[in-house]
């Protein structure tokens, strides 16, 4: 197995789309575990890819390969993924958005695909969704939840920014804020008064299920 999972990683990290796809069907066709595959293979390679960016070894090209690999791969496990494990259905809203100005969209992602596996009915606005636009999604969605991703260190200021436009909304106490994202941890979300941070998308999950209990 653990041969299969360093196939998986390396087929992101070297951006062949093509294997990782076919990586993934294994997983479905020998019903295999998605979600170790994604945890314990792909999601390794995209983290090397990363670091090896952020040494000067990787370009940004090598970096979107690796990303549309991931992204392949996510696709082909997504009805998997979102297997509800036997929860009853909560039917608890969650509306979810990569900030403004950021185009990362993988962890959100994954964390809607949880979320929905885990009974929540998931709105996801998408990628680089203004600020505005989150408004009015809480507005006429009316969700329990609202989760905010950001991946860039200028990004998460607007995470901030949405909780002050909530509150001068006047509606900022008929949601629970949750955030995450690479450079976001627990600190940022005490400072800006969000209801809960959390670093993966399986503790989001467990997040939104103690904040609307
Ligand atoms: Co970008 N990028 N990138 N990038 N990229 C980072 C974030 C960076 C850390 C890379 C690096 O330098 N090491 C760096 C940010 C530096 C900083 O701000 N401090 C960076 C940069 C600089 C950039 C550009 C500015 C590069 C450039 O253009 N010069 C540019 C930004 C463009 C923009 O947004 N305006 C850019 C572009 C890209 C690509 C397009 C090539 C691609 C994104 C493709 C896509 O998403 N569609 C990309 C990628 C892939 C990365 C890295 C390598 C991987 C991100 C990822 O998908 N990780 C990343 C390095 C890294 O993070 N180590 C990097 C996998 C994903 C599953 O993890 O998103 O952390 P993550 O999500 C996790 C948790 O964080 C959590 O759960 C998820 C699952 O476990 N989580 C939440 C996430 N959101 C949550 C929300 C929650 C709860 C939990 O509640 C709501």
């Amino acid at each position: 197995m653990a041969d299969l999972y360093d196939e998986m990683r390396n087929s992101v990290l070297e951006g062949d789309e093509e294997l990782a796809i076919e990586l993934a069907e294994k997983v479905l066709t020998e019903k295999g575990n998605a979600m170790m595959a994604m945890n314990e293979g792909f999601l390794n390679g995209i983290q090397e890819a990363g670091r090896l960016f952020e040494d000067g070894e990787y370009f940004l090209p090598d970096l979107i390969f690796a990303a549309d690999a991931l992204k392949s791969a996510l696709r082909v496990l997504d009805s998997e993924l979102k297997k509800n494990e036997g929860e009853s259905v909560k039917s608890k809203k969650i509306v979810l958005a990569t900030v403004q100005g950021d185009i990362h969209d993988i962890g959100k992602t994954i964390v809607g695909t949880m979320m929905t596996a885990n009974g929540y009915e998931v709105h996801d606005l998408g990628a680089d969704v203004k600020n505005e636009e989150i408004i009015r999604a809480v507005k006429e969605i009316k969700p329990e939840i609202v989760g905010l991703s950001a991946l860039l260190t200028t990004t998460m200021e607007e995470q901030k920014n949405i909780i002050t436009m909530l509150e001068e909304e006047g509606i900022r106490n008929t949601v629970k804020v949750i955030v995450g994202g690479a450079p976001v941890n627990q600190n940022w979300a005490d400072k800006i008064k969000a209801d809960g941070y959390s670093d993966n998308a399986i503790s989001a999950v467990k997040l939104a299920d103690e904040l609307t209990a």
